[in-house]
């Protein structure tokens, strides 16, 4: 009784005190959830686009088509989940369902599946291997599933459709393909089998996705938990707030260019996702097999995606076979060499680092300082007092150092804060600006024309709250 009284006083003293030191700033505007945090760090997914369309050559479906054109000869997910490993991807996103209603998975509220196709007697289930390959490899999965549907006689009535899809939600995340980490939502809206349109419940969508996935983000133009970056090019806005008015927008919204700004003053953390595909259309074609997307093209998007602080995800389309075609792969791999050999080592760490102002804490004198952008520990961050909004981090070099890349990321946790800020290098002892920007967020990659410096500096030019940079590296 003693001992667990004393337990008590300790932990109600050791609350107080925390009460009373915790000298951090306090969250500026809205702040991601565990699921975006976890988003952020997969930088880049691949998008699978799989289905009749491999078959007939079409990008959208019609729906009637017949179930037995569904023929892959050689279907292997986890070639696919090889391949996205090898590139360094973090999950795999599948179009369960596209436009033209056909399901991947064995549908119970539909015979327009892959039971009824010509693959394997129908015995087969396209979600469950990917499900289990990707569980092999260590990557997420994350679904697709077409509100629009050109198949189910239901599209076009109101309720009974929305049922129909949300049994179909069910289905997919309900656990029987374990955890699900991205719900994809498309906003394309057109007629169904009766020329009628749809009006979705996307309120109720989202709510059942949240019921059965709660690790899972959704995505749509609207988010609520990853936003649309408003271009199918991969390229994300070189201002990219992180916030959203999220209750202004739905999906199929028509002020799509708002979406890769984003708003300063958003009610929202919602972040944008980059979709794009490696060959000319989203499902494969023999006739595009010589307009895969080359390295330097994949290497471009990556810089205006990933290192603008959005998400990149990359769809790569399996042939008729069922297999990634050996011209996307080798593409693929060429990306993740290009990318390994760029970032093989980070300048700045064994540098020094000192601020021109740092945030007074009474819990440790280095609790804020600039070490904290070198140390490698994405929970530790430079931070200013609460009044100031600008202020520079220099990173010292022991002797002249090459550097063209910085990658500089913020402490997310707190809010995104920081709008504008340039960089400095000291060449032969002269201070010149090498580049410059407006957002940072989750991380900001800047390229510039290589320069040998004895230092590179970081200034924060202006900020909305105190700035806290977690991250400071040099290639
Ligand atoms: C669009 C769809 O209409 C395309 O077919 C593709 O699925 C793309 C990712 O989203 O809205």
């Amino acid at each position: 009784m003693l001992a667990f009284c004393t337990h008590l006083l300790l932990s109600a003293l050791s609350m107080q005190s925390s009460l009373l030191t915790d000298d951090a700033p306090v969250p500026f505007g809205p702040v991601p959830t565990a699921a975006q945090l976890a988003w952020h760090d997969r930088e880049m997914q691949m998008f699978i686009h799989f289905g009749p369309n491999t078959f007939t050559g079409l990008e959208w479906g019609e729906g009637g088509e017949n179930p037995k054109l569904f023929a892959p000869t050689a279907l292997d997910a986890n070639q696919w989940a090889r391949v996205a490993k090898d590139a360094g991807m973090e999950a795999i996103i599948l179009t369960t369902k596209h436009h033209d209603g056909f399901c991947l998975w064995p549908c119970a509220s539909t015979t327009h599946d892959v039971a009824s196709s010509g693959w394997s007697g129908g015995e087969r289930d396209v979600l469950r291997e990917l499900s289990d390959a990707c569980a092999k490899a260590g990557l997420g999965l994350g679904v697709y599933l077409s509100p629009w549907d050109r198949n189910n006689p239901k599209y076009g009535t109101g309720s009974a459709y929305n049922e129909y899809f949300m049994a179909q939600l069910r289905e997919v995340l309900g656990g029987a393909y374990g955890p699900i980490v991205e719900m994809w939502f498309d906003g394309a809206c057109g007629e169904g089998p009766n020329g009628k349109r749809q009006v979705y419940d996307f309120a109720a969508f989202n709510a059942l996705v949240h019921e059965l996935q709660p690790g899972a983000v959704i995505f749509s133009d609207a988010g609520p938990e990853v936003r649309w970056v408003g271009n199918e090019r991969g390229i994300g806005n070189e201002t990219h707030w992180c916030r959203l008015n999220r209750d202004e927008f739905f999906p199929g919204t028509p002020r799509s260019e708002e979406l890769g700004e984003g708003h300063r003053d958003g009610t929202h953390w919602i972040p944008a996702e980059c979709d794009v595909s490696i060959r000319p259309g989203w499902f494969y074609h023999p006739d595009t097999d010589a307009k895969v997307k080359s390295v330097d093209a994949l290497e471009e998007i990556w810089y205006a995606s990933v290192g603008r602080g959005c998400g990149l995800l990359l769809n790569v389309p399996p042939d008729r076979r069922g297999l990634i075609h050996d011209n996307d792969a080798a593409v693929l791999r060429g990306l993740r060499a290009r990318l390994d050999a760029t970032f093989a080592k980070d300048l700045a760490r064994g540098a020094t680092a000192s601020a021109t102002t740092t945030r007074v804490s009474t819990v440790s004198p280095t609790r804020f300082s600039a070490s904290r952008v070198l140390d490698g520990d994405a929970s530790t961050y430079w931070a200013t007092d609460d009044a100031v909004h600008d202020g520079a981090v220099t990173i010292s070099f022991s002797a002249p150092t090459k550097v063209g890349i910085v990658r500089i990321e913020e402490y997310i946790k707190l809010g995104q804060r920081v709008a504008k800020f340039h960089v400095d290098a000291l060449v032969d002892g002269e201070w010149k600006r090498v580049t410059e920007g407006t957002t940072i967020g989750a991380r900001r990659i800047l390229r510039f024309d290589g320069v040998s410096a004895t230092a590179i500096r970081v200034v924060i030019d202006d900020a909305l709250a105190a700035p806290c940079i977690s991250s400071i590296q040099c290639y």
